[in-house]
């Protein structure tokens, strides 16, 4: 057999075995294992990254908390699963992991020809680049023959070949198997710009040695809608990864934070009494007790606490809300109702 049929196989049997795992209930093997495996990024500042005492910590890193809340009334039934950008999809495809809660690309092919359904957009992104301040560059188009730090296994990758080509420029790209490396070849001059969604720059600018020496320049040049992906073929627990994040942008659009959320449960708002489950149950439907979001909140909080404490406002990154505003604030995130 050839490489290339071997590889092809190797890819049906992972696919297959993967397939095999999803219609297994995966909210009951969370259940009865008391544990839910979360494939997170390995050291992303603001998105999942272990603190100095190794407690994972991120905006992706709440995702997977939330939906412990949700299912054990408990946040911190989570095994993290720090995976590269290679090996996530597999990962989540062979059942090593239940949800996959990294920075990840909601694209076409993803969706439809891996096997794996992403579940929602919990930060809306865009690819930029990172250039050493001294280079005195100011626009992406005038990198003409620049090199360039890139991840392997990227929408990044595919992105800036586009660009590039669209622009009539050329580049030579340095490829790197781990942001580690990639931020390090731009420490050590192997490049002179490093592209990345520009969430991930501002997590990797803070990691060089001199921060102040690198800006970000002003193109934004794709779409990155970053958001949870679980395997096809389980729609119960595509539900409860689905609904744990619609949960947080309802309960901000409500004004339901963490510290008042049982203060809240005696309001007289029937969209607020119908999230936190004091009229019916909307729970059942995906397998959840009648109070599964307000446990979301309570452990957890909205997702405008979570987004201003992980990369906004209250962290080192800064990042404004921009896209990731409210739609009634003028931003993308909106939640369907809970009804
Ligand atoms: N959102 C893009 C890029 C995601 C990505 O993996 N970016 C790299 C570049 S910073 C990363 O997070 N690397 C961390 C690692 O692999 O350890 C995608 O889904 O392809």
């Amino acid at each position: 057999m050839t490489g290339k049929g071997k590889t092809a196989l190797l890819i049906a049997a992972t696919l297959a075995a993967g397939l095999s795992q999803a219609q297994a209930a995966t909210l009951d093997s969370v259940k009865q294992r008391g544990v839910l495996k979360c494939g997170v990024n390995s050291g992303l500042p603001g998105f999942s990254n272990p603190d100095d005492k190794g407690v994972w910590k991120g905006l992706d890193v709440d995702l997977c908390r939330g939906i412990s809340a949700a299912v054990f009334n408990d946040p911190d039934k989570v095994q993290y699963i720090p995976l590269n950008a290679k090996e996530r999809l597999t990962a989540l495809q062979s059942g090593e992991i239940d949800v996959l809660s990294r920075n990840t690309t909601w694209t076409s092919s993803r969706d439809t020809d891996l096997g794996v359904n992403f579940t929602g957009i919990n930060y809306f992104d865009g690819q930029g680049f990172l250039i050493k301040k001294d280079l005195g560059v100011a626009s992406a188009k005038d990198l003409d023959g620049a090199a360039i730090c890139i991840q392997s296994g990227t929408t990044t990758e595919l992105n800036v070949a586009d660009y590039f080509r669209r622009n009539g420029i050329s580049y030579s790209a340095v490829v790197f198997d781990t942001s580690e490396q990639t931020v390090q070849g731009l420490e050590a001059g192997r490049c002179d710009v490093l592209t990345s969604d520009l969430s991930q720059l501002y997590a990797l600018r803070i990691k060089l040695s001199d921060p102040d020496g690198a800006v970000a320049l002003p193109e934004v040049i794709s779409k990155e809608p970053l958001g949870p992906a679980v395997r096809q073929g389980d729609d119960q627990w595509f539900n409860v990864v689905k609904w744990t994040h619609f949960a947080m942008v309802n309960a901000e659009e409500l004004g339901i934070t963490k510290a008042n959320v049982d203060e809240m449960k005696g309001s007289e708002n029937p969209d607020i009494r119908r999230l936190l489950g004091e009229d019916a149950d909307f729970g059942k439907g995906m397998g959840l007790s009648k109070d599964w979001a307000y446990r979301i909140i309570k452990h957890v909080g909205n997702y405008g606490e979570i987004f201003e404490a992980n990369v906004g406002q209250g962290s080192p990154l800064k990042i404004d809300r921009g896209l990731n505003a409210l739609w009634t604030e003028g931003g993308l995130q909106y939640a369907p109702p809970v009804r």
